[in-house]
């Protein structure tokens, strides 16, 4: 077999990645490990930047987006007793859209299947080689027999625990990474969603986010454990820390059947450079943030958007200039994206070791960011996402 460049992973960096490139006439193969079931049903984002829904717009696969996403022009941060709302839309000209993760790659499967070119699913044994060479080549298995892609170029898009970052040498990558020492218990509830937005809530329990994937149908996260047992989480206790930690006097909300629970562990990474020879992380595959800022899916999005335009430069000029400054063009996005996560982490979720100061500290910034015009701003265009960077 052979393509010009051959993709790991389905999620939305390598789906994304196999549609720019085919617009611009560029063949890939699409190799992805877990059944198409599977990965149209895992549940991940719910928030996507402006530019995000633009670029899917634009490159034909927003239709249903368009149709069924809730815009937002902002978000609540509440604490202290009060809910604040911040305006995006006033504070930057930008709004967000709440369109589930897992519609996006519903989407993007059905326009690469209409375009008849390669996505092969339940792929295995998945291993690069000859990265360093022109012709590098994933070898896998499918349907019972080995296989093996030649390609121009790889693109790693098999996120965190992928093996494609894992086939640099050692001693080429720098990882920088921060484990937390809490997760998130998130819920899908069939309920009426009970904020007309999103609410980030700082409390004494802990955090507590309450979004949405359609008016009905909730989408709820409590700062736990990282090891926590959900088996120890019956529906019950969940409301009952979702009223403690969200309830506010005169303000309800709405409970409902439960149809998903899970928890989910919290970290940072970034591993400098996102590429090596003919190899290109995007995604997942490169950097993980914590999911208070929303920018994970985003950001996976916004590596492949650069990749593309440098796969395409070097299609038409032969100029590799856009391909050796991948990582570097990426990697000012990521870590402005990691601090950010990591600033919004901080600031409204309660560390197990937290002293009296930090609660302070924590109650004075929420008050900052909620009263000043210019940390509103800075909050805002930092969460819609910044196009200078
Ligand atoms: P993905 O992990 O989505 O996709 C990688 C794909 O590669 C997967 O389909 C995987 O099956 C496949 N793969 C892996 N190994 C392979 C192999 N060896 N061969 C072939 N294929 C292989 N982000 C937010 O913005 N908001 C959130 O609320 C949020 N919640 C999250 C909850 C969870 C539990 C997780 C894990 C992540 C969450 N994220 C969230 C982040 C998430 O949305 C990611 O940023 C996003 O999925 C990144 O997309 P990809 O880089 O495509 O990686
Ligand atoms: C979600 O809806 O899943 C969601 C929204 C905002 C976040 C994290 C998750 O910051």
């Amino acid at each position: 077999m052979r393509t010009q460049v051959g993709i790991v992973g389905a999620g939305p960096a390598g789906l994304t990645l196999a549609h720019l490139l085919h617009l611009e006439g560029i063949d890939s193969v699409v190799l992805e490990d877990r059944s198409r079931d599977y990965v149209e049903a895992r549940i991940r984002a719910g928030v996507l930047e402006q530019g995000t829904a633009d670029l899917l717009r634009d490159a034909g696969v927003g239709e249903r987006m368009q149709r069924e996403g809730i815009v937002h022009r902002g978000v609540y941060l509440q604490f202290d007793g009060e809910r604040h709302h911040l305006a995006f839309d006033e504070l930057t000209g930008k709004s967000i859209l709440i369109y589930g993760q897992t519609e996006v790659v519903k989407d993007l499967i059905e326009a690469r299947l209409a375009t008849g070119r390669p996505l092969l699913f339940e792929v295995a044994d998945v291993s690069l080689h000859d990265l360093e060479s022109e012709r590098p080549r994933i070898r896998f298995r499918h349907e019972g027999a080995d296989h093996e892609l030649e390609c121009d170029v790889v693109a790693g898009c098999d996120g965190f625990h992928g093996v494609c970052r894992p086939s640099i040498p050692p001693g080429v990558l720098r990882e920088f990474s921060r484990e937390y020492p809490y997760g998130w218990l998130g819920i899908l509830a069939e309920a009426p969603v009970s904020s007309d937005e999103l609410v980030y809530a700082h409390n004494e329990r802990g955090f507590a986010l309450l979004s949405l994937r359609t008016p009905q149908l909730g989408r709820l996260y409590i700062q736990c454990r990282p090891d926590e047992d959900i088996a120890e989480w019956p529906d019950e206790r969940i409301w009952a820390e979702l009223h403690a930690r969200l309830g506010l006097p005169g303000w309800t909300l709405a409970e409902g059947p439960v149809l998903e629970k899970g928890v989910t562990g919290m970290r940072s990474y970034v591993v400098e450079p996102m590429q090596y020879g003919n190899l290109f992380l995007a995604g997942d595959a490169a950097h993980i943030v914590p999911p208070t800022g929303a920018k994970g899916l985003n950001l996976a999005i916004r590596d492949v958007r650069v990749l593309a335009e440098a796969l395409v430069d070097w299609h038409r000029t032969g100029s590799r200039a856009g391909l050796d400054a991948y990582s570097e063009r990426c990697l000012r996005r990521v870590w402005r994206c990691e601090h950010f996560s990591w600033w919004m982490t901080s600031m409204l979720h309660r560390s197990p070791d937290a002293d009296a100061f930090e609660l302070k500290l924590q109650l004075s910034q929420l008050r900052y960011v909620t009263t000043s015009e210019a940390a509103r701003r800075s909050l805002a265009e930092n969460y819609v996402g910044l196009d200078s960077v």
